[in-house]
């Protein structure tokens, strides 16, 4: 297979953001030369607001110049779908290794894939060992409907990618409908609860009963809940009274293209 670009910045012999910048560079090269290598990626911190810590980067693709996901989805469709699963991670490990990040890494893939073949991820493995990334630092974000679409596979694959030492975390949590028992069945490492469970839920009872009794299950299971979306001060102020402690929002940062952005913490103004 052709390499996607050099995996080994260390091995360039240039200082990290200069590498970051190539990375990046040789991508929009590419995008022009080969419209099939049109991607790169942001980076969004999930931040622990008590240690005032970042503890992983999500990586969020986007074009080539930073166009917006749906973009990019667009022209990985159809039969071509999987290469963007086999090449993205890679390359979002590479750039996060230029980029310096020490912490952990989340990783999405296109719905089903991660519950169809482990192909794509073997490959995001290799890639992190060749760019000396840990795979243990490395986290998949899958969603409810993948999981539960054939679970005695899916349960195959997680012990694959959990042989490596990769973690596992349940997207978008709450959005779908399969229920807490996902969690007893598969033990994620975390579970992302969705934004629209987040939005305003300062001020709505039904979605603060939701959250209190996920965020209790995942406590008693010693399973780490990420609120994601957080937008607000209030939204924020609500959450940490549960004891929530990780988030993932504007309110803390919003993704930034090909590099880490500055991070806000409480208290919030
Ligand atoms: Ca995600």
């Amino acid at each position: 297979m052709r390499p996607m670009f050099n995996e080994n910045p260390a091995a360039a012999g240039h200082s990290r953001p200069g590498n970051a910048h190539n990375i990046a560079r040789s991508s929009r090269e590419r995008a022009s030369a080969d419209g099939r290598f049109d991607f790169s990626f942001a980076y969004q911190p999930i931040v622990d607001a008590v240690d005032r810590s970042v503890v992983s980067y999500e990586a969020l693709v986007r074009g080539p110049a930073g166009e917006p996901a749906p973009e990019v989805l667009a022209r990985y469709s159809g039969s071509d779908a999987h290469l963007l699963d086999e090449r993205g991670p890679p390359f979002a490990i590479a750039l996060a290794v230029a980029l310096d990040v020490t912490c952990d890494l989340n990783l999405n893939y296109l719905p089903q894939s991660l519950a169809v073949s482990d192909k794509a991820v073997k490959l995001g493995i290799h890639a992190a060992e060749r760019c000396g990334f840990p795979p243990e630092r490395l986290v998949l974000e899958v969603t409810e409907g993948e999981v539960i679409d054939d679970p005695a596979r899916f349960g195959m694959l997680i012990d694959v990618y959990r042989s490596f030492g990769l973690k596992l975390a349940i997207d978008d949590f709450g959005a779908g409908h399969s229920g807490l028992n996902l969690l007893a069945d598969f033990q994620p490492d975390q579970v992302k609860l969705d934004m629209k469970l987040i939005r305003g839920i300062e001020s709505n009872s039904p979605r603060q009963a939701i959250v209190r009794a996920i965020a209790q299950v995942c406590l008693d299971l010693g399973i780490d809940v990420i609120a994601e979306g957080v937008e607000t001060a209030d939204e924020y102020g609500w959450l940490a009274e549960q004891q929530i402690r990780l988030f993932q929002g504007y309110l803390f940062a919003k993704p930034a293209f090909a590099a880490l952005p500055t991070v806000r913490y409480p208290p919030f103004a």
